[in-house]
């Protein structure tokens, strides 16, 4: 668990499972459908509830029609789960061939916006695209990590940005992520839990 404070906003890991956070917005790792699937996905709308899809489905029915394209974000209910917001951002798939880091980092920023929009002082963030869609854990830390340090200090409802992660490996490369912005030599702003 690591944890440092950027212009007014406190940036921190911590270990566990995203459906039990009690903040205003969680992140959910979602697919263009809106329709539901594996990991993040399948926990949020099993510990949300059925009102989590019927929103998503009605948003289909709506404004994506398509569905959402990876590198961007919406909002739903959070059901039945302790945040009052769920967003959720569609991640690329990782290509060895072809760089989608922009779209990666578009859909961390994506987020941040949504939870703007929402009036959202604190955020949930599992590591999206890092698991069934394959990134690379220390790439994947570095992009949300870096991505957040630049946009959460710009949207002036957000205090909190948290990564949950599932996994030791995960939870390290997150750390290692926040350690490493900023050099050693700020590391009197850093704070250890
Ligand atoms: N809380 C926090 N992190 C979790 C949880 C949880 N409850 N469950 C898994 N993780 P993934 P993606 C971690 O696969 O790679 C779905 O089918 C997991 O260990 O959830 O963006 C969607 O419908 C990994 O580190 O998201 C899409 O089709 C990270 O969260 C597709 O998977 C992300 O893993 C999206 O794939």
């Amino acid at each position: 668990m690591a944890g440092r404070d950027v212009e007014g906003v406190r940036i921190e890991t911590v270990p566990g499972d995203i459906t039990l956070q009690h903040v205003d917005a969680i992140v959910n790792a979602a697919n263009s459908s809106l329709l539901g699937g594996g990991g993040v996905d399948g926990a949020v709308h099993r510990a949300g509830g059925p009102e989590i899809l019927a929103a998503c489905r009605r948003l289909r029915e709506t404004r994506y029609p398509r569905g959402l394209p990876a590198g961007d974000a919406v909002a739903t209910t959070a059901g039945r789960l302790p945040a009052r917001h769920v967003i959720h951002a569609v991640g690329p798939v990782w290509s060895r061939h072809d760089d989608r880091t922009d779209r990666l980092s578009s859909a961390y920023r994506r987020s941040l916006e949504v939870a703007g929009e929402l009036r959202a002082a604190s955020v949930a963030f599992p590591a999206i695209s890092a698991g069934v869609y394959g990134w690379p854990i220390d790439d994947a830390a570095r992009v949300a990590v870096g991505t957040t340090i630049l946009t959460a200090p710009r949207i002036e409802s957000i205090r909190l940005v948290r990564f949950v992660l599932f996994s030791r490996t995960a939870l390290e490369a997150f750390d290692r992520a926040l350690d490493g912005v900023g050099g050693s030599a700020r590391a009197g702003e850093r704070t250890r839990i």
